[in-house]
């Protein structure tokens, strides 16, 4: 252990401890803008700069670590002063209309800039920008970069794309995509990690709610039926701007909201996770079946920036993945054939909106193959959480008045197994569970496929199903699927199944979801979905009554021709 003290207070931290953190197990607060834990530790903002007694120089406190005696001052005169400069500089290069930023309130510079009783104003603006293109759904803002490089570090440690760079040098210096490259020829898997960690709106989704929800926009001139779906992660991350507690900011309430937003139809995507998982359970029983037909592992299907990543990266492996379509485009094809058909309406005069977590939705709803009906998209228009939220706020509503409602019905409701898709392990532990009785005709425990939850980011079990020894892995995050691959590749491991979400800790943390600065979120949404789970009368997907109805009187069965029109794609178009 290592003695030292902050701000007069002795402490004892364990050796190689960061100054940084050193003062956050003192409590004491440090302010920071560039640094996220192991990943960006590299001083670039210089807003955590301390003061130590007997050296004259200010030091970085988030890349040097303590020493024996250390005496450390976090907030002195000379300290604050320091920070009020480069702060200073840093707004000299950022745009600062921060009233109309996406941002303003979960700013970390405007936080910063606060705190330190700015007045002074700011250094004479340099301020450059440059073209982005609109019609992707992650959109750079070179006026609102702050160099703090965290989304170089995310995308390449965490996300091992390598996406962003430094680009000029001196003064100039910026960050931008990698190799001089245009970012839609950059291997974007748009999992919209170096959103939610960027402290400032330098990078964000694309605004979509203006079709949706302005003056002009679907749901007020009333030109064509709306529907709403809304994806199992939302559920659980939507209510932390407005602090609700978990029992208050039940799935029924959420679905109270889209009524008071105006939405005709209000559905739950767990509706289709349910139908995904007979399509790409049955779908599994038939690979294992006719083993030596198949490429393996099997690659579950429904993570876009996942499927984005696979084709970029390894697209010899394409065919391991399951033709099933993700449940947002499946319920998107559901309702714009079969509810299609039970309203009597044109799937031309369906407006099908989805609320979801992740940005790679947005590019995925606007393929050319997710177009079942020859009319148009099946999902019009992708918002993420963060929209839905900040829609919300602008309602002006009093949230705690909000009433509970139900999921429309039939095409609306979903079991707890497909509650869970929204995190890490929960497509494989729900198609586990349906596999099993789809193999043998009985029931598992619910919980027997424990073994592939929690936060570990490559989790692996073997399973026997009807005498059949099945080994399954789940991995999340970009990184370690690509370590994943290559252990494959390099013949180290072998796997039947592997469930494969990009962001890390699957779509609760995805890159569409609220942004909490310092935080990583995704282990408190999950448990939020495991005890809806626990509590769901039915967690088992072939026990789905509105699933099994389809089935019955549209479908046939699970793989029958019309599935395969509807629910199935070739990731090959
Ligand atoms: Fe997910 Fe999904 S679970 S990808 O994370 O499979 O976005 O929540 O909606 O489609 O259901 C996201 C979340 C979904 C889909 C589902 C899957
Ligand atoms: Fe990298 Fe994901 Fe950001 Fe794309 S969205 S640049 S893959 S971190």
């Amino acid at each position: 252990m290592v003695n030292i003290k902050i701000n007069d207070v002795p402490i004892s931290v364990e050796e190689g401890t960061t100054i940084l953190e050193a003062c956050r197990e003192a409590k004491m607060i440090v302010p920071t803008l560039c640094y996220l834990k192991d990943i960006n530790e590299i001083g670039a903002c210089r807003v955590c700069v301390v003061e130590i007694k007997g050296i004259e120089r200010l030091v970085t406190s988030c890349n040097n670590t303590v020493k024996e005696g250390m005496e450390i001052y976090t907030n002195s005169p000379k300290v604050r002063d320091a920070r009020r400069i480069n702060i200073k500089l840093i707004l000299s290069q950022h745009n600062c209309f921060c009233p109309t930023c996406v941002r303003s309130g979960n700013c970390q510079l405007q936080k910063v800039a606060n705190d330190l009783e700015f007045g002074s104003g700011t250094f004479k603006q340099h301020i450059t920008e440059e073209k982005w293109p609109m019609d992707f759904p992650l959109i750079r803002d070179e006026s609102k970069c702050i160099k703090c490089m965290r989304c170089i570090q995310i995308c390449d440690k965490v996300q091992s794309l390598k996406v962003w760079d430094i680009a000029k040098t001196g003064s100039r210096t910026t960050v931008n995509v990698s190799l001089g490259r245009n970012i839609k020829e950059a291997d974007c898997a748009l999992c919209g990690q170096c959103i939610t960690h960027c402290p400032v709106a330098a990078l964000s989704g694309r605004d979509d709610k203006r079709p949706v929800f302005s003056q002009n926009g679907m749901l007020n001139t009333r030109r064509k039926t709306t529907v709403v779906q809304v994806a199992p992660a939302v559920r659980t991350a939507w209510a932390e701007a407005f602090r609700l507690s978990r029992k208050f900011a039940s799935p029924e309430r959420l679905a109270g909201a889209l009524r008071l937003m105006g939405f005709d139809y209000v559905f739950d995507t767990t509706y289709a996770a349910d139908l995904t998982i007979m399509e790409e359970g049955s779908e599994f029983l038939e690979r294992l079946k006719h083993k030596e037909d198949y490429q393996w592992p099997m690659f579950t299907s429904c993570c876009p920036g996942w499927i984005r990543f696979l084709k970029s990266q390894y697209p010899d492996m394409v065919d391991c993945l399951s033709t099933a379509k993700s449940p947002q485009q499946m319920q998107g094809a559901i309702i714009k054939n079969y509810f299609a058909d039970k309203i009597h309406e044109d799937p031309e005069n369906i407006f099908s909106v989805s609320i979801m977590p992740c940005i790679a939705k947005k590019a995925e709803c606007a393929l050319p193959t997710m177009d079942s009906t020859g009319t148009g998209p099946d999902v019009d228009v992708v918002l993420n959480t963060r929209e839905f939220v900040d829609y919300m706020k602008s309602l002006n509503i009093d949230v705690y008045g909000l009433p509970e409602d139900r999921f429309d019905s039939p095409c609306g409701e979903g079991t707890g197994a497909a509650v869970i898709f929204g995190t890490t392990g929960g497509v494989m532990e729900a198609a586990l569970r349906s596999c099993y009785y789809l193999a043998t005709g009985e029931n598992p425990d619910p919980d027997a496929f424990h073994s592939v939850r929690g936060m570990d980011g490559w989790k692996e079990a073997s399973i026997d199903i009807a005498g059949t020894e099945v080994k399954v892995a789940v991995v999340s995050g970009l990184g370690n699927a690509r370590k994943l691959i290559e252990a494959i590749r390099r013949g180290e491991v072998f796997y039947h199944f592997v469930e494969v979400m990009a962001c890390p800790g699957g779509c609760v943390g995805g890159g569409g979801q609220p942004i909490h600065e310092g935080k990583e979120m995704a282990e408190i949404r999950s448990k939020n979905l495991y005890f809806l789970d626990s509590h769901n009368e039915r967690r088992f997907s072939h026990e789905n009554p509105e699933v099994l109805k389809t089935y019955e009187e549209y479908l046939e069965k699970p793989l029958s021709r019309m599935s395969h029109k509807l629910l199935h794609t070739d990731h090959h178009a």
